[in-house]
């Protein structure tokens, strides 16, 4: 088989503030997703180290995050589909938005560019606002340039951290 042309690449944020019940706390359960992650059509190439942060939202768990990337030729949907596959084995409940979940599974960024269908959204609208995010994608992918934006990931995480002129507390998200 020649590998002429590279696979397509996504960055997959992880996240978990709930033990899961083998697998143990969120760190494990992180440990444990990106194992399940691959398969046949996506092949693991790299992973961040995991961060643990205060949730943003109501939640009152602390959470672990971490960023993987992996290649597949599998489109923006079949991805999708697949995270929710894998959410669903660790026993993600549905429901209560921004609730304490087991395990979260977004895609951040496609190098096919941007995808915007109703029900998904790529690149992930709240990534330059979440340094939960930022942080670990700048661990692996620094240069990775955001298709509507052009600016790199390293450049969104500087201006994350960068003091604000006007410091408002309770800005929301
Ligand atoms: N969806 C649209 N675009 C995407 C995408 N790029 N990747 C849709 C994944 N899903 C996408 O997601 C709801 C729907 O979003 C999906 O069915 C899909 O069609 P969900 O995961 O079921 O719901 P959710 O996660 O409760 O809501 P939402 O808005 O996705 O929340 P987020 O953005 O995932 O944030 N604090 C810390 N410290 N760390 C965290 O990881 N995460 C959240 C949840 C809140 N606070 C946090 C963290
Ligand atoms: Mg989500």
């Amino acid at each position: 088989m020649s590998n002429a042309t590279p696979l397509p690449l996504y960055a997959i944020g992880l996240g978990s503030n709930r033990r899961h019940v083998r697998y143990g706390d969120p760190r494990a359960v992180l440990l444990a997703a990106l194992a399940a992650l691959e398969n046949d059509d996506i092949e693991a190439i790299d992973a961040s180290p995991i961060v643990t942060s205060n949730p943003l939202g109501p939640s009152r768990r602390r959470y672990a995050n971490a960023v993987a990337l992996v290649a597949s030729e599998l489109s923006p949907p079949e991805m999708l589909e697949r995270l929710q596959e894998v959410e669903a084995s660790f026993g993600r409940r549905t429901g209560q938005r921004w609730g304490p979940r087991t395990l979260d599974l977004d895609i951040l960024l496609w190098s096919g560019g941007a995808w915007s269908d109703g029900t998904l959204t790529v690149p992930h609208p709240a990534i330059e606002r979440r340094d939960f995010v930022l942080g670990p994608l700048r661990a692996i992918v620094p240069e990775w340039q955001h298709p509507l934006t052009g600016r790199s990931v390293r450049q969104l995480a500087v201006r994350l951290m960068r003091p604000k002129p006007v410091d408002r507390k309770g800005s929301g998200h």
